[in-house]
Order: structure tokens, then C-alpha cells, then sequence
């Protein structure tokens, strides 16, 4: 890969103190304000609102800037349809066929999670997050990408963050095994399903466990 241009750094804009030390709290609170919800409304998000959390998203910081991500954005009532349907014989091995340790049920037990996914299939959107391990070469020979996990991890979280801004709701699901998605949406093999992520307005009446974040002392180390 020839080396690239260098251009100067024009879209970095400095905030006086003050306001980084406002920007940092409003975003804290609006980040405090994303819940995983589990119930979704039917109702239609348009498809440029998705297009535009999608760009946000490929814009993340990624090994060599390969961008190692594929997002297949399922709109097609028969398609989740069927990506419920194998999800759920995935998840009803996991939560009642003894997949699934005691302990890790116990851990999930406060969450209400279960083997029934209908959010599947009412939510407007599935957004199927794919990680290209490596890439397929015109003459069929593979390079390699570097840091698939970590990049395609940072770019869902950009995702969800986008998409919580833009007023929607989301869920991480993640059957698993999801070599499923490869053969239900016609992926290759390059293509490493990394998780779905189901988007839309809440459901009328969500709940939401009524769960805490660890405070900073909990979460963070300063060395100074
Ligand atoms: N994939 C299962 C189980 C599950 C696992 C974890 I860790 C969660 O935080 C939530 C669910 C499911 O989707 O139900």
C-alpha cells in the first residue's frame, strides 16, 4: 500500500475549558439516558437514519484502516422472520438444552432474558454486524486485517451511540453459535458474524431492569 497523502488536521475544533468540562458532563448524561430494551415498537425508522448511524460508525478507529466491518441491515419481514426462528433454536439449546452453565443463567438470571426473541421480528431493523477476518484478493488469494475484534468492537459501540442519539433504542443479541447469519443472508466466508444489533422505537410499555453502572472509583485507575 503506497503511503498516503498527508493533509493538514482541519476538522479538529479546540473548547475552551469550560465548555470541554460542559460537553464532557451534557454527553455523560445523555450517554446515562441509553437503556437496552428488549421491547420494541413495530413502528417504521427510515432506512437514511440508519444510512447515516452506519457512516458514524465507519468512521471508527480500525487496524491499517482496513475497516473490517460489513453491516447487513435486515428490513425483510420474512428474513427476521427466519433469523428468529434459527436464533431461537440456538438460544433454547443455551437457556434450556444444558448449553448454557448453571452459573452463567445464574448471572443472567436478574436480566429476564430468555430463549423467546420476538424482538426479532418487531423491531424495524436488525442490523447484522459482520467481521471480515480477512479479505479475498482479485485473484483469489487473502490479506490479512489486523485487530478485526477490537476495530469492529469499537465501531458497534459507535453504532449503538449513534443510533441512541439519533432517538432509537437498540439490543446487542447474540446467539450463538451465529454461523447461521452467514448461510440465512448470504455471506461469505471471510465474514465472521459479530453480533445483531436490533434497533427501532421502544415498545409502548418497555421495562427495563432497574440496574446500575459501576461509579468511577470502580471502573477507572489515575496514576498521577
Ligand atoms: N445470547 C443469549 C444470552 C445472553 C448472554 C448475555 I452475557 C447477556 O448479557 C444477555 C443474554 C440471549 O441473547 O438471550
Amino acid at each position: 500500500m503506497p503511503r498516503a497523502d498527508f493533509v493538514p488536521l482541519q476538522t479538529y475544533e479546540e473548547l475552551p475549558e469550560e465548555e470541554m468540562r460542559r460537553a464532557a458532563k451534557r454527553f455523560l448524561e445523555v450517554m446515562r439516558r441509553r437503556r437496552t430494551v428488549r421491547e420494541f415498537s413495530d413502528r417504521p425508522v427510515p432506512r437514511e437514519v440508519i444510512e447515516d448511524c452506519l457512516l458514524a460508525a465507519g468512521t471508527a478507529p480500525n487496524g491499517a484502516n482496513r475497516q473490517p466491518w460489513r453491516f447487513v441491515v435486515v428490513g425483510d419481514p420474512d428474513i427476521k422472520s427466519r433469523i428468529r426462528e434459527a436464533a431461537e433454536v440456538e438460544e433454547v439449546a443455551f437457556y434450556k438444552g444444558g448449553k448454557a452453565p448453571q452459573e452463567w443463567l445464574d448471572a443472567l438470571e436478574h436480566l429476564g432474558t430468555d430463549e423467546c426473541k420476538p424482538f426479532l421480528e418487531q423491531a424495524p431493523w436488525l442490523i447484522v454486524i459482520f467481521a471480515e477476518s480477512y479479505e479475498r484478493t482479485d485473484e483469489g488469494g487473502k490479506t490479512k486485517n489486523y485487530y478485526v475484534t477490537e476495530s469492529v468492537g469499537i465501531a458497534t459501540g459507535m453504532l449503538i451511540t449513534a443510533l441512541h442519539h439519533a432517538g432509537l433504542v437498540t439490543l446487542t443479541h447474540t446467539p450463538s453459535p451465529m454461523k447461521f447469519l452467514n448461510d440465512l443472508l448470504g455471506r461469505p466466508d471471510n465474514e465472521r458474524p459479530f453480533l445483531i444489533l436490533v434497533a427501532g422505537y421502544p415498545g409502548e410499555d418497555a421495562m427495563v431492569p432497574d440496574i446500575t453502572k459501576k461509579p468511577i472509583e470502580d471502573i477507572a485507575v489515575f496514576i498521577e
